[in-house]
Order: structure tokens, then sequence, then C-alpha cells
């Protein structure tokens, strides 16, 4: 019987980060040390089943040897040019990039936020100079529950009051409407001045909200109908998580791309981060075709690291393991088995109200109060049973394991989920 090892280590690990580090996150108590497929380790060395992939940039696992590979080769070459210069990697991955997804060009960029704010700036300039919008007038619909990242512009139309509180003054030029509701947004998109309308197809930080199924499709016509450019974060739900290559793609599940099936509700402007550099890298990117993106002239935007050879082949890398591993097909099969499994849980217990999402994005969410801690609780206990996740608001789990799961591996993470629920007891607070 292994000895049980105090978490002394762990603990003096936390304290350094209590100490020395801001206080912008609360982490489930768990000190993480070495990573492997959908596995992660604690610095006891007890062994854990990754549910969060790091909000899904790690869909490809943990440490995966192929993107390793491409790092460690680059790494060892060239790491960093800046853009003062041409550089080797990114005119092919930029190619690679522009067919992959179906897109003209690519603005490479480095973390989810930035490529947001790249996707808001090209598309105020267009509004300008191609869709004639008076200068400083223009307008992007967002949505209520929105996450796109955590920027004084993006916070600027957020309605998370922790993320906006006494962080202002705030960025204009923004309306918000509810989510899922057309009327309301064909409401806004007929205001004046409008340009864009950023919406993620399931919003992740929200709850795992699905919209209803022609929502996305009817958001491109409603967009494309008024001359406004329909504007898709896919930082999240992107790169195979959702069971498709995007989740604008609807319910194809197409393993080698596409020729733009109907189902595909291509956006006029693609955001894409996270996943895209398989966790190994900040890797982010902005993709338009040449009408939009061609009003971004040079030393008009940019960044040091943007387009960087490592970045290159890391994305690069961990785009051929998507199709390499069929991580699509794999999302779409175990999330349809991961629901119905839940399903089953929840028909046993009244602790869990509802499954949702879409692929391997999903969510349960707890029959408790929002202010309550059960949601917490529950993900300390299933911690305590070897499965990491982590409550997104209040009283919802989000469950996103790496897409390289194989269905053993994912029935055993169910049965993990079902003893924890079965066995939790509601503390009194
Ligand atoms: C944190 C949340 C998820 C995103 C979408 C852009 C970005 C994100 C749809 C910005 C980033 C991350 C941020 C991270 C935790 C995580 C998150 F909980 F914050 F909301 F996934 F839901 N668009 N989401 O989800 O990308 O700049 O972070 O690379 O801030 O704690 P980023």
């Amino acid at each position: 019987m292994s000895q049980v090892m105090e978490p002394k280590r762990s603990n003096e690990l936390m304290e350094l980060e209590g100490q020395y580090g801001a206080h912008n996150y609360h982490p489930l108590p768990v000190v993480l040390s070495r990573g492997e497929g959908v596995y992660v380790y604690d610095v006891e060395g007890k062994k854990y089943f990754d549910f969060l992939s790091a909000y899904s940039a790690v869909n490809q696992g943990h440490c995966h040897p192929k993107i390793i590979g491409a790092l460690i080769d680059q790494a060892k070459t060239l790491t960093l040019t800046s853009r003062a210069f041409y550089n080797d990697s990114l005119g092919p991955y930029e190619k690679y990039m522009s067919q992959y997804f179906g897109f003209d060009k690519i603005l490479p960029m480095n973390t989810g936020a930035e490529a947001v704010e790249t996707a808001l700036k090209i598309t105020r300039k267009w509004g300008y100079e191609k869709k004639g919008i008076e200068e400083n007038r223009g307008v992007i619909v967002v949505c209520s529950g929105n996450f796109h990242g955590r920027t004084t512009t993006i916070i600027s139309f957020s309605d998370d009051s922790d993320a906006k509180k006494n962080f202002g003054p705030f960025t204009p030029g923004f309306v918000t409407v509810p989510y899922n509701d057309m009327d309301a947004l064909k409401e806004a998109l007929d205001l004046p001045n409008v340009v864009g309308f950023l919406v993620e197809p399931i919003q992740g930080e929200a709850g795992v909200y699905t919209p209803a199924v022609d929502y996305i499709a009817n958001v491109k016509k409603a967009c494309n109908e008024r001359n406004i450019l329909f504007i898709a974060d896919e930082v999240q739900t992107g790169i195979a998580r959702t069971g498709s290559l995007l989740a604008v793609c609807g319910n194809c599940s197409c393993q080698d791309k596409c020729e733009r099936q109907e189902t595909y509700n291509r956006p006029d402007v693609l955001i894409l981060g996270k996943a895209l550099s398989g966790g190994v890298y900040p890797v982010s990117a902005v993709l338009c075709d040449d009408e939009i993106m061609n009003v971004i002239k040079p030393g008009q935007h940019g960044s040091t690291f943007g387009g960087n050879p490592l970045a290159a082949k890391v994305a690069m890398a961990a785009l051929e393991v998507v199709n390499d591993e069929h991580l699509i097909q794999n999302a779409r099969k175990l999330g349809d088995l991961f629901r119905n499994e839940m399903n089953k849980i929840i028909a046993k217990t009244d602790l869990i109200t509802l499954v949702r999402g879409k692929g391997l994005l999903n969510a349960i969410i707890i029959n408790d109060s929002p202010d309550s801690s059960t949601a917490w609780d529950i993900c300390v206990a299933l911690k305590n049973n070897g499965l990491l996740a982590k409550p997104t608001h209040g009283n919802i789990i989000r469950f996103a394991p790496p897409l390289v799961m194989t269905e053993n591996e994912l029935m055993q993470c169910v049965s993990i989920i079902e003893k924890t629920i079965l066995e939790f007891k509601k503390s009194n607070n």
C-alpha cells in the first residue's frame, strides 16, 4: 500500500503563490507538476484525469510528442525575429492556416484577447474605409454573458461585474443584446453605424450555453443582409472541441475540410486561440478574406511575438494532430456518450438538474444556489477521487477533457463523477 504522502510540498508551493503572486485566481487546492495525454500529476505523484484541458487549450492532450517535437526543433533553430524581418516559417504557416480554415488571410497574434482586440480593430477600420461609416462612430454588437478576454476594451462590453468593476473608464462603441435572441439582435443590427457582431458560437464561461440549432445560421444571414461583419470567437469552441472543426460548422463533422457544406455558417472574421497550439505556446490568429483584411496596412497593427517561427511550427503541428488523430470525430462520438451517461446519473440524483454541451464541451448544472459552495465542494470531491474540473459560474461545472481521450478513459471518468455525485453530502453553507 503506497504511503499517502503528506501534501507538504503542495502546501509550500501554494503558500509561495499566495505570498509572491497576485491574487487574481482562486485555484482548486492541487499543485500539478507533470502532464501526459489526458492525465496530470500533482507534486506528491497523485494522478488525475484532466477534465478542464486548460479551458480547452489542451485539446490534443498534455505534452503531445509531435507538438513538443516541433517546439524543441524550432526552439533550437530560431525562436523570434520580430516582424522587422521575414522568416522562413511564417509564410508557410500563413498558407497552411489559410487553406486549413478556408480564408484568404491570417493576422497572427499570441493570446485570445489580443486576437479579439485585433478583430475589433479590423472590423472598425473596415466599417470606416469600406462600409462608409463615419469615423469613430462604429458600433459593434455583443451578447450578454459574453467572455472574450480581460483587456480594458473587452471588459468594457462585459456584463460580469467581477471582470469590470473599478477598471473604468471603458471603451465606447458597443451595444449588448441577449444571447440566442434573434429579434433583439436584428433590432440592434438595424441601429445606425453597426459594423460588426461579435459572438461565441457556444458561450463557454457563461456556463456552456448552447444556442438554438439555427441561431448561428440566422446570425450569419442577418449580418449578411445588412453588410455587417459576423465575427466568430472560436477561441474556446474551435479546433474540434465541439465535434466539428469549428462550432460554426453546424452539424458537419468533416474530417477532410469539407467543401463548405451548407451547414457551415462561415463567419466574416474568425478568431482562434488556445488549442491552436495544443496548449504548448501562446498562439492566436484572426482570419478573414482580402476585402476585409486588406484594410490593415504596414505599421497599423502588430505584436513583438505575433507570427514568430516557434508559434508557426507549433501551431502547424497542433493542427496536424487534429487531422492525424481524428479529434473532430472523437469529440463528436465521446461527447454524445458523455451526455448520455450524465443523463443516467441525473436520473439517480437530485443534485444535478441537467447536462448541456456539444462535442466535448459540456457542463452540469448543480441543483443549488449559484451563491452556494456546492459546485466548488463537488469539484474538491472530484479532485480527491482523481478527476480535475472547476466551476464556471456559481452552480455550473464545466467538463472539457482533452479530445484524445479514449472511450474506456471517458467511462472511467463517468464512474468517478457518478461515485462522487452519489456519495456527495451538501455542506450547510
Ligand atoms: C482566464 C474564462 C474560459 C475565451 C474566449 C477569448 C478568450 C477566452 C471565448 C481570451 C479565454 C480563458 C481565460 C482564462 C480562463 C478561460 C475562460 F473562464 F476566463 F472564461 F475558457 F471560459 N475568447 N478564456 O474563452 O483568450 O486571452 O485568455 O488567451 O482569464 O482565467 P486568452
